[in-house]
């Protein structure tokens, strides 16, 4: 039976400019707690101005099932590496953003799953595409799930500037922990 006052700590990772901090201000805006700074990597992410030193965090209530949500985007950067294990400890799920614009968007994830993991309580994953345009995300046939060494990782879509869409994400990851607590 899943705990009906539960607090649950949910971690977003992705490379970066995945589009994890604009999935969290797609559903808190100002209200947001972000760490960006200036963006000192490579220039070959021209829109790329800011990125996150510390972490992105906000809490959400679940609709229908009573579960409160702590959201937190952990870097893309590896430099920030030690930000994934302080923030990654208790996690109860993992939502992986991918920029589909990206070669091999998806055989890039093993390696980065690999680093983050081993910090995590619980293996419970959502990956989702980001960046798709309409089109595309149209016509592409994505298997439901991933294969990551023993692990089945839900695999999706998504389109994180719109809230009904990282709603969505939630609800996929929430479904299969209610999954995994009843089994
Ligand atoms: N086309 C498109 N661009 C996006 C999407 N999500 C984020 N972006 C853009 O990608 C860039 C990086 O996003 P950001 O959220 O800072 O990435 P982060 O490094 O993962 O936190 C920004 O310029 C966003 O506007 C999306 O769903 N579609
Ligand atoms: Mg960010």
């Amino acid at each position: 039976m899943t705990d009906l006052t539960a607090e649950k700590k949910i971690i977003i990772a992705g490379h970066v400019a995945s589009g994890k901090t604009t999935a969290l201000r797609t559903l808190f805006g100002e209200k947001l707690l972000s760490t960006d700074a200036a963006y000192s990597g490579s220039t070959s992410l021209e829109s790329k101005k800011t990125t996150t030193v510390a972490m992105d965090y906000g809490v959400i209530r679940c609709p229908k099932i009573p579960v409160r949500l702590h959201l937190y985007a952990i870097p893309g950067q590896e430099r920030f590496q030690f930000m994934w294990e302080i923030l990654g400890k208790n996690a109860d799920g993992l939502i992986v953003l991918i920029d589909a614009t990206r070669p091999q968007p998806i055989d890039a994830i093993h390696l980065y799953l690999d680093k983050i993991l081993p910090f995590l309580n619980s293996t419970l994953v959502v990956v989702a595409l980001n960046k798709l345009d309409p089109e595309q995300r149209a016509s592409l046939r994505l298997p439901p799930y991933l294969r990551h060494g023993d692990l089945r990782l839900r695999l999706t879509t998504t389109d994180v500037r719109d809230p009904k869409e990282v709603m969505a994400l939630l609800r996929l990851l929430t479904a299969e922990m209610i999954e995994t607590e009843q089994r």
